[in-house]
């Protein structure tokens, strides 16, 4: 592409003026969903809460429609929600008009395509790059964050911002309006009676049940779990999105696959499979859930925004390179737990990812410090401050 032909992208405010920050999010999508669904969640509040001009650039539209419904598969180049989406084709492709954006962002060390990097160091006004890296809870990661890093060959730097769930981090995503939501839902009966009807089909159910939420990767220690929960005292019901654990699901209750709209008691317990939601519907589960299991980096943050015990299926890497990672959120998430509820939470995540066998008796024994802890937890995370906010601000003070 000849160089004339690229330009800046300052953002156009809907009055016409040329105010509104443009950002362009480059997102490959590894595995799984949490690349896409982090990248869309920053996305839209970028654009909804800060009024920027956002466009994603995303090589997989079929993992980004599962979380984004209103999605066309067959569209290289369309707006969602206000919000400019491209389907990018990695490694060179940039848009068919290559314009610079004032803020770049690379969702986890994406690489971006060489001609746009070209592009952006060609810029007169240097557009704030920045590298956002996946969630960590350690200690490391506030030395890092906002660290800058100079491009070898041009006038560029790049800085590297690292969301974390404690002070001198980036934080984690939290839109403006999620506790209103969240707390919208909790008093109203009725939203809660159709949620259970438009998912299960029947009403929520009986006062003393259990209601769990499963979402993992496949993981061996599921079957003890559903035993337990088969033989426990007081009802469960298990509400199970379809995706990588849904095959244990399926022959525990001896039946083919275990999809959306699929249903299954054994004794206490009875299940669910639920199709894929969109983002705000996956908080709908959340909240009607009393416990959820949670994978990966965003729904772990999800979770944590429900105010509600949950047990973390943490994304494993090379070498267990996953599990100071995991105690690490331990660590936090744990404060302030009496030691033996400590202790208890800490064998529960240990079992879910791979050491030992998880007991449900041991976790019932502490559940109602956990839940209470879950909401402590909630309002110490928040002042960390919303990623969104944290990034917006920070960008701003380089482009000023
Ligand atoms: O899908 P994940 O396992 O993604 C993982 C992690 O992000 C991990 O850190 C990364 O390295 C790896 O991918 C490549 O789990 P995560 O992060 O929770 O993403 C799931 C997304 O899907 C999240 O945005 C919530 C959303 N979701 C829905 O929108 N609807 C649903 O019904 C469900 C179950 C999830």
């Amino acid at each position: 592409m000849p160089a004339s032909s690229f330009s800046s992208r300052p953002g156009m405010h809907p009055s016409g003026t040329a105010t509104a920050i443009a950002c362009d999010i480059f997102c490959a999508v590894i595995d799984n969903f949490g690349d896409i669904g982090v990248s869309w969640r920053l996305a839209r509040q970028l654009a909804h809460e800060h009024g920027w001009q956002v466009r994603v650039f995303v090589d997989d539209l079929h993992a980004f429609q599962k979380l984004c419904p209103a999605l066309d598969l067959d569209k290289s180049r369309q707006t969602v929600d206000g919000i400019a989406v491209e389907h990018w084709h990695t490694p060179t492709h940039a848009g068919d008009v290559l314009e610079i954006a004032d803020v770049v962002i690379e969702a986890f060390a994406c690489e971006l395509p060489p001609v746009y990097v070209a592009a952006m160091a060609r810029r007169e006004r240097k557009p704030v790059w920045l590298n956002l890296e996946y969630l960590s809870a350690e200690d490391w990661v506030a030395d890092f964050h906002l660290r800058p890093s100079p491009h070898p060959r041009y006038a560029l730097t790049k800085t590297f911002f690292f969301p974390g769930l404690g002070a001198g981090t980036g934080g984690v995503l939290k839109e403006h309006d999620l506790d209103a939501r969240r707390a919208a839902f909790e008093a109203s009966a009725q939203a809660r009676a159709d949620w259970w009807q438009r998912t299960t089909g029947g009403p929520p159910p009986a006062e003393g049940t259990t209601v769990v939420s499963l979402f993992a990767y496949e993981n061996p220690a599921v079957d003890a779990l559903l035993a337990q929960w088969r033989n426990s005292a007081a009802p469960i019901v298990l509400l199970v999105p379809e995706g990588r654990i849904s095959g244990a699901v399926a022959r525990f209750f001896g039946v083919g696959s275990f999809g959306a709209q699929t249903h299954a008691s054994m004794g206490a317990l009875t299940a669910y499979g639920l199709a894929f939601t969109d983002q705000n519907g996956y908080d709908n589960l959340l909240w009607a859930s009393d416990i959820n299991f949670v994978r990966g980096e965003d729904s772990f943050v999800r979770a944590q925004w429900a105010a509600r015990p949950f047990v973390w299926h943490i994304y494993p890497q090379a070498d267990d390179a996953h599990l100071p990672k995991l105690d690490a959120a331990l660590a936090h998430y744990t404060r302030t737990l009496p030691d033996a509820a400590r202790a208890s939470l800490a064998r529960f995540w240990h079992a879910w990812n791979g050491n030992g066998v998880p007991d449900w008796t041991d976790f019932e024994r502490h559940r109602v410090q956990f839940a209470a802890r879950a909401v402590e937890w909630a309002s110490e995370l928040a002042r960390v401050g919303d990623l969104a906010a944290n990034l917006a601000g920070f960008a701003k003070s380089q482009l000023k």
